[in-house]
């Protein structure tokens, strides 16, 4: 059994999507940002940096904070969506370190200073509003030709980067502006894996453009 520790943010319903999608039996924790849950002690041991989403697989003695570590190590557990064939798997690994490095921290800012703060600073918005139109640019010109960001096969990166995308609305993005974002996010969102693992803490619609 895997104890998720997770709140519904992007980080956190990645790995809910990845047990759903892994048929992983596992239990949920809620840990409440909102409330500073992630700065009680109980849950610093199992999370050193204070942040969700963490495990504990209690049957492999395996505790991890870091939402990209996770999806290699649930991915690897059982085998799937993650190819064993060395390019598959550089590509999935690239894609997914695309989103841990950029799509993910970026993206949060423009919820800061695009969605929740717009009047904060001009300087922060524009730059975040910016940044967020130029991953999307990049996105889309990598799904062009492809059906998901590592080729032919569904993988974590997809996963990495897909909740974050649900999220296009914070991020001021229009997502028929990047059809081949609006194709993927559509097919990706149709998946009973991610409609489950969406609503993981709490239900939750997906934003359908
Ligand atoms: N790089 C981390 C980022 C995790 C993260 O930023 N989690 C946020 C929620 S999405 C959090 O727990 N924030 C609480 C805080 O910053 O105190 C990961 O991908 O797991």
């Amino acid at each position: 059994m895997i104890d998720l520790y997770t709140w519904s943010t992007p980080n956190g319903r990645k790995i809910s999507i990845a047990l759903e999608e892994l048929e992983l039996p596992y239990r949920v924790h809620t840990v409440d940002i909102t409330r500073d849950a992630q700065f009680a002690p109980e849950f610093l041991a199992i999370s050193p940096n204070n942040k969700i989403p963490a495990i504990v697989d209690r049957d492999a003695g395996v505790t991890l904070m870091e939402s990209g570590a996770i999806l290699i190590y649930l991915a690897e557990k059982c085998g799937r969506l993650l190819a064993s064939e060395r390019n598959a798997r550089l590509a999935t690994l690239e894609w997914l370190m695309w989103q841990m490095g950029g799509f993910g921290p970026m993206l949060g800012q423009a919820h800061h200073f695009v969605h929740f703060n717009p009047d904060k600073s001009e300087y922060a918005r524009e730059r975040y509003a910016s940044e967020a139109r130029r991953l999307y640019g990049v996105l889309d010109r990598r799904l062009a030709d492809r059906a998901y960001v590592a080729g032919d096969d569904y993988s974590i990166a997809d996963i990495a980067i897909w909740p974050w995308a649900a999220r296009h609305a914070w991020q001021a993005i229009a997502l028929p502006d990047y059809p081949h974002v609006l194709r993927w996010y559509r097919d990706i969102a149709s998946r009973p894996a991610v409609m489950r693992g969406y609503s993981v803490p709490t239900p939750a619609d997906i934003p359908l453009p």
